[in-house]
């Protein structure tokens, strides 16, 4: 199967990480929705990163629709690992988290298309302010999260709970660290230092580079 999209979208990080720990190959693919737009119409006439082209030719879209996919495919293989804990409560605590740090890479990738796609003098600011507001809500509800529940961290335990928060956080720091400090969330930041560290984040770096495998 084949990732589609740059590495500097959280949600193909998303992607590229969590294939990985589910112990799945893919090949990726390293296509921009801007520059290279007609390359990804091509690919998917809808041109939205992530993209997944299966083995059978079908393509998928969205990081939570394909990991579901994926999550379906490695619970094939006979030593098969899910991202998701099994029981409720579990289950419950880690969908919050990774509903928080969705709703962040949302609301950063919101201010970012603000501020790239839209003209300076038809930038609308209340807009603007709006989702900053959500987007600190949301990683102030995270830091509580993680304070009283540290997230796992190695390879062998992290959850998509983790994945999600480590790649939207360091997405938000690379792109806006002006709009979220990083002094104001000690627990996400040291948690996204230790999984910057893991190979599987390490092998899809946040960049324009093409994924070859873990190092
Ligand atoms: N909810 C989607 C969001 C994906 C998304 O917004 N991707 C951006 C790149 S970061 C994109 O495709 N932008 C081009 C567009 O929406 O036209 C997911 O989880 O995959």
């Amino acid at each position: 199967m084949q990732l589609i999209g740059m590495l500097d979208s959280p949600y193909v990080r998303r992607v590229a990480i969590s294939l990985q720990l589910l112990g799945l190959r893919f090949e990726h693919q390293s296509v921009s929705v801007f520059s290279t737009f007609e390359k990804f119409r091509a690919i998917n006439p809808v041109v939205k990163a992530p993209s997944l082209v299966c083995d059978d030719g079908t393509v998928l879209m969205d990081s939570t629709l394909i990991i579901d996919y994926a999550e379906a495919l490695a619970a094939q293989a006979p030593a098969g690992r899910s991202l998701m804990p099994s029981t409720l409560p579990e289950r419950q605590q880690a969908l919050r988290v990774i509903g928080l740090a969705l709703a962040a890479c949302e609301k950063s990738v919101q201010i970012i298309y603000e501020r790239m796609l839209r003209p300076a003098e038809k930038l609308h600011q209340p807009w603007v302010s709006r989702v900053t507001s959500q987007l600190l809500a949301a990683y102030g509800e995270l830091e509580t999260e993680l304070q009283r529940k540290p997230l796992a961290a190695s390879s062998d335990t992290m959850g998509q709970d983790g994945v999600t928060v480590g790649i939207s956080w360091h997405f938000t720091q690379a792109m806006l660290p002006e709009v979220v400090n990083a002094a104001d969330f000690p627990a996400l930041r040291e948690f996204s230092a230790r999984a910057e560290q893991l190979p599987e984040f390490a092998a899809a770096p946040h960049s324009d580079l093409t994924y070859q495998g873990k190092p």
